[in-house]
């Protein structure tokens, strides 16, 4: 069949199923390895640590791990990391091939920390690092992980661990290679050494490798975590019910739904188990497909709680994990925490910190499936500006190419590409270009001719060139995990090889898990060849990961390292954060798909990924106005703000509505860019110490067990609170004001206080959006609205005082040049602002400095001190001046105008 007509097929295929079809993805059953591991019965399973033989430095202890039924030797290392982070590692001591151990996903090496033998006897060794403690049991196999006095962590507790050595197949005369005569010892799963799902035929050369363990997690009342799923963010009990174990397999998943523990595009191997007195996280550093069943204690049935009743005893709660992965080694990190502060930190400084993006890209993106041509592009510009809607960003999806072929412009609608960047940049907007990993097979296309004459592309399972279905029909996939490949690819971005392209496009990689409309579960065979010679199913999860580095690096290089790249991905790992926002697909135009929208960006955020979004308005079908409007308000309130829709939708851009809507979608983007101080503040701050950008409500409040399922409502940073109204005709939505009496929650319209004692029915119209400001913060905003942006650098600052109980508040402000890594050399101002007994006071954190015309043009003091009659200013620059000052008796609030003094200016207000 002829290949348009063939691509035609499976893209009608793909558009008549009204939902996703699920029958195209596996389940656990269906997977050879995750059935095998699931029905794992301890009491066939017999793993012994041999005590006897151990070696001990000042950071690890080595031991041989013995599989007592194969007669295997294992090794197993057990290191003490800084920050209260242990590593358990297990490979096989002499395995028949290398086993895959994943790199790119550690921020660097991690730091050892001070191992110390407490103690040793033939049953069990005692060690310590800081505080923490673990108990090494050697038969059966088991660790305990101690937080100070506190079990926390229990691995192997239930005898579910399960190392697949490698061996060669006995023989079977069922026509596979007779690879030698080493009897397998497991009873044989008849998928272990070749597969077969729906036409697709898995040869596994290596035939079973697969790794699984159990951990508790004592005293856990939630676990939370492994991104990226289209659920809650509570993780919900997967082992009863019919459920299948989450999933963390990168796919591209037309149409996903939501509730289902199905894997979608990315893959965060990271969970943490959370009780109100302390979080513990875990880390699988492991890019194969994994499984993971949970176990909450609290879901428990009617039957188990009557039993304990009965019996008198307090059931204990706790969290039950069983991880499986199919290939690889144990290479596993635990966060002892002791707080869920700390421990998404320890887990974010061990992958990376996102690096502080360019201050636009914090701003509004625009985008849909397709701007056709360069007037399409201009004509949405100026009816932005014509209309005040503020945006940054214009995008161009796959149909700029010529003919999909990526590097390249379609010769008639995209043919002054350079002089449409222009007239962006010119009103302070940037444009961002779809780069996907595919390449067309085409002669003459100089990315497939140099990719097949250097041997770049990924192998299929007999060495030859791998040849997939997707965009562009016939296609081959770059091999990223080849240096060469990366250092090629990254190359292809300078602005002389990619033609047409200035400084100012930056990149969407998208279709990267990889998508292969014609491959199994959409994706590339398990037995495709890597560089290295990896098959495809040791590294399927960084594949996207991969890709990004390289367009990370070409955005660098490019610009002579002076700019931070802007790069946007669909798939991604542990680790993406250091390279890539993310967004989550291809979501509906539905209510359901809205409310997700905040779990599944707050998983990703514990997840190390903080600057996540959806897109806005749903990707599939047609929002209606009261839908298109909430999803504008949500989306002001996640890190990635982008409107984005299918080919087959409506135009929607905001100034197609009419007036009342317009105003509303504006008033969201003017709420968005009034608070892009504070977004970028809360970026520097999570590269420098790790913290998520949002973060839900157990973040803060980790021992009030009414916040443990909360997901509805977000914090941006901690001073902020959105309860983003996500249901159709809502007239009121309940928020839950967590902190207790003594914490105060101002709305941000009408300084309302509210106190942190729990849920009230806060009534809302189309022009509300319940959000609120944390007593005793002080938040630095920009209010003058604008077109973009970059075009409010100078801008001044209103300063919002937040009072607590106290009358006490304090805040931090960072600036500088928005776009480069000046910043890395001090160009930079980290401003701390306090306000204390009456005086309001700006200091410089540290000893950077950088050069603006920005100055504080107003401060708010919210629920101020009665009988305020005077302010006065004081600085070095300015010396002491009197300021006016307004009290607003409806709002509760105390403008001081014009303190006039720049941000770069130290200064004190006093108050009398
Ligand atoms: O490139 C087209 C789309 C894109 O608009 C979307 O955002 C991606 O998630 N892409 C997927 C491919 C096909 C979607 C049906």
């Amino acid at each position: 069949m002829d290949t348009s007509i063939r691509l035609l097929l499976v893209l009608c295929l793909l558009h008549a199923a009204r939902a996703v079809d699920q029958s195209n993805f596996k389940t656990c059953d269906q997977s050879s390895f995750c059935r095998r591991l699931r029905a794992t019965k301890p009491e066939e399973r017999s793993y012994e640590l041999n005590l006897s033989n151990l070696q001990i430095s000042d950071n690890a202890v080595e031991i041989e791990l013995l599989n007592k039924i194969d007669d295997v030797s294992l090794k197993f290392v057990l290191t003490a990391l800084a920050d209260n982070t242990f590593r358990v590692f297990v490979d096989e001591i002499k395995p028949l091939y290398p086993r895959y151990q994943v790199e790119g996903s550690l921020n660097g090496e991690p730091q050892v920390a001070r191992l110390e033998l407490l103690d040793r006897n033939n049953e069990e060794i005692v060690v310590k690092s800081g505080e923490n403690k673990v108990i090494i049991k050697a038969a059966p196999f088991k660790i305990e992980f101690y937080s100070g006095a506190k079990l926390s962590a229990v691995l192997n507790g239930r005898g579910l661990f399960t190392f697949e050595h490698l061996r060669n197949k006995k023989p079977s005369g069922d026509g596979e290679t007779d690879l030698g005569d080493q009897a397998p010892q497991e009873s044989e799963d008849p998928g272990m050494w070749s597969e077969n799902f729906k036409s697709h035929h898995d040869r596994k050369p290596r035939g079973p490798e697969a790794i699984g363990f159990d951990f508790t997690f004592p005293e856990a009342h939630r676990a939370y975590g492994l991104p990226e799923h289209a659920d809650r963010m509570a993780l919900r009990t997967t082992t009863s019910g019919g459920s299948n174990p989450y999933r963390l397999y990168n796919l591209d998943v037309f149409e996903y739904e939501l509730d289902v523990t199905m894997a979608i595009y990315g893959a965060v191997p990271v969970l943490y188990a959370h009780s109100p007195s302390h979080t513990v996280g875990v880390f699988w550093n492991n890019a194969a497909e994994m499984w993971v069943d949970i176990t909450n204690s609290k879901d428990g049935n009617v039957v188990s709680s009557l039993v304990s009743l009965v019996s008198g005893q307090k059931q204990e709660m706790h969290v039950d994990a069983h991880f499986m992965s199919e290939s690889g080694v144990v290479d596993l990190f635990v966060f002892l925490g002791p707080t869920m502060q700390k421990a998404v930190q320890q887990y974010t400084k061990l992958t990376g910190s996102a690096p502080i993006p360019q201050y636009f890209s914090l701003a509004y993106h625009q985008s849909r499936w397709n701007y056709n041509d360069e007037d399409d592009v201009r004509t949405v510009v100026e009816k932005f500006d014509e209309h005040n809607f503020p945006l940054d960003v214009m995008w161009l999806d796959i149909e700029y190419t010529d003919g999909k072929k990526y590097f390249t412009w379609d010769p008639i609608k995209f043919k002054h590409p350079e002089t449409m960047q222009l007239n962006l940049t010119a009103t302070g907007r940037k444009l961002v270009v779809i780069i996907d990993p595919h390449i067309k097979r085409e002669g003459g296309y100089f990315l497939h001719e140099e990719s097949l004459s250097n041997d770049y592309y990924v192998k299929n399972k007999d060495k030859n060139v791998y040849e997939g279905w997707c965009w562009p029909g016939s296609s081959s996939y770059l091999d990223f995990f080849d240096p060469k490949v990366r250092e090629y690819y990254s190359g292809l971005y300078a602005l002389d090889k990619f033609v047409g392209t200035t400084k100012d496009v930056y990149i969407w990689n998208d279709m990267n898990e990889p998508s292969v409309f014609n491959g199994p579960e959409v994706t590339m065979p398990k037995d495709c060849l890597h560089y290295g010679d990896w098959e495809h199913r040791h590294v399927h999860n960084v594949y996207g990961l991969y890709h990004t580095v390289g367009t990370f690096e070409g955005l660098l290089k490019r610009s002579g390292n002076k700019l931070r790249p802007f790069v946007l991905t669909r798939a991604h790992f542990a680790g993406s954060q250091r390279y890539t926002a993310v967004w989550t697909g291809d979501n509906a135009a539905e209510w359901s798909h809205l409310a997700y929208s905040i779990p599944m960006c707050l998983s990703e955020a514990l997840g190390g990924i903080s600057f996540c979004g959806a897109d806005v308005g749903g990707f599939f079908k047609n929002p209606d106005e009261e839908l298109l409007q909430r999803w504008y308000q949500t989306g002001a309130w996640l890190p990635f703000y982008r409107a984005h829709a299918h080919i087959d939708t409506k135009r929607r851009e905001p100034y197609l509505y009419n007036s009342d809507v317009q105003n509303r979608i504006r008033n969201a983007l003017r709420q968005r860019y009034a608070h892009l101080p504070v977004w970028y503040t809360l970026f520097h701050e999570h590269e420098e110490t790790g913290e998520p950008v949002i973060r839900p409500l157990v973040y803060h409040y980790p021992s009030d067990l009414n916040v443990f399922d909360i997901d509805n409502q977000l914090l941006v940073g901690s001073s902020i609170m959105v309860r983003p109204v996500t249901e159709s005709r809502a007239s009121s939505v309940s928020v839950y004001f967590p902190g207790g009496p003594n914490e105060i929650w101002y709305d941000v319209e009408d300084f309302k206080p509210f106190r942190g004692t729990g849920s009230i029915n806060i009534p809302v119209s189309m022009d509300k959006v319940p959000v609120y400001y944390r007593g005793g913060s002080i938040i630095p905003r920009k209010d003058r609205p604008r077109r973009a942006s970059t075009l409010t650098h100078d801008d001044p600052f209103t300063l919002y005082v937040a009072l607590d109980d106290n009358k006490s508040a304090k805040g931090t402000l960072y600036i500088d040049d928005n776009e480069s890594y000046d910043y890395k050399n001090n160009l930079y101002i980290y401003i701390k602002f306090t306000y204390k007994d009456g005086v309001l006071s700006s200091s410089l954190i540290d000893d950077a400095r950088f050069s603006t015309s920005a100055w504080i043009e107003r401060v708010v003091i919210i629920n101020p001190p009665s009988g305020i009659k005077h302010a006065t200013l004081k600085s070095k620059k300015l010396g002491t001046t009197k300021l006016q000052t307004t009290y607003d008796g409806e709002n509760r609030s105390l403008t001081i105008r014009k303190p006039g003094v720049s941000v770069m200016d130290p200064f004190t207000i006093t108050l009398q």
